[in-house]
């Protein structure tokens, strides 16, 4: 019997895949162009099953809801607060909908260069594995080219952090990609698990829908920071990824701290 109950134990742990889970900030595409209005959705979940995800309600603590902790910008090393403009929003899949945290850059679009954007969207409660999360999620955009080094700077004080080498507007398919994983102090955070997801369906921020399969194979990925917080990836499809440093889990009391980069691939 003893035993028996030993076996449960590790199949009962080995179902909570903490890796697999992805909480991001999504938008259509980085290069924003000729755009004057361009809509943010906080998404959780697991993008690699494109349509068939089910979506983990963002900013959900029991029955309770809110809004995000902080959201904001930073462009030609000034940061613009957008905390008012988050609103609630919904992503509908082929199989469920579940709560997302939107919010839409328009009149701070002005000039050209990059934003850096930046959500703290607050603890959520993944209900299904009684999980909780806090994490903070990061993109970059650029308009009519990339402009200063915004873009590889530490901007999100106090929180954990994935730094890139390349500005994640500009990365191409199949080339060396490079990033650093820093602490809530900036110090940077050695052997640490970084899980990379495909976002595997035509994902609409402005509809909200995620519909559909574009890969069949090589749709995640995962390796370790070095001893100075450096990871290398290589892309394998063109779109949009989603890179999360898993920064912080406690198992006794189920909550993880992580962080996320979003990247375009083309
Ligand atoms: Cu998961």
């Amino acid at each position: 019997m003893k035993k028996f109950l030993g076996v449960l134990a590790v199949l009962t742990a080995a179902t909570v895949n903490l890796y697999a889970h992805n909480q991001f900030i999504y938008t259509d595409t980085l290069n924003v162009t000729g755009k004057s209005s361009v809509p943010f959705k906080v998404i959780f979940g697991h993008p690699y099953h494109g349509g068939e995800d089910k979506p983990i309600p963002v900013g959900k603590v029991k029955e309770k809801t809110h809004l995000a902790e902080k959201v904001f910008a930073v462009h030609d090393g000034q940061k613009i607060d957008l905390t008012a403009k988050v609103k609630e929003g919904q992503l509908k899949t082929d199989k469920a909908s579940g709560r997302t945290l939107d919010f839409v850059i328009d009149s701070e679009l002005k000039g050209a260069g990059d934003w850096v954007i930046i959500a703290v969207p607050g603890l959520t409660v993944d209900d299904s594995i009684s999980y909780s999360f806090n994490g903070i999620v990061k993109t970059v955009i650029t308009k009519e080219g990339s402009k200063g080094d915004d873009w590889k700077k530490r901007v999100a004080d106090g929180y954990y952090e994935i730094i890139p080498f390349t500005n994640p507007s500009m990365v191409n398919v199949n080339s060396v990609f490079k990033g650093q994983l820093v602490d809530k102090k900036g110090n940077p955070m050695k052997n640490t698990d970084i899980s990379v997801n495909y976002v595997n369906g035509k994902l609409d921020a402005g509809k909200g829908t995620f519909t559909g399969k574009l890969q069949n194979e090589k749709v995640s990925m995962s390796t370790y920071t070095d001893d100075n917080g450096y990871f290398v990836l290589s892309f394998p499809h063109k779109g949009l990824w989603s890179i999360r440093g898993k920064a912080f889990v406690d198992r006794e009391k189920k909550y993880v701290e992580d962080t996320s980069l979003l990247i375009e691939v083309k």
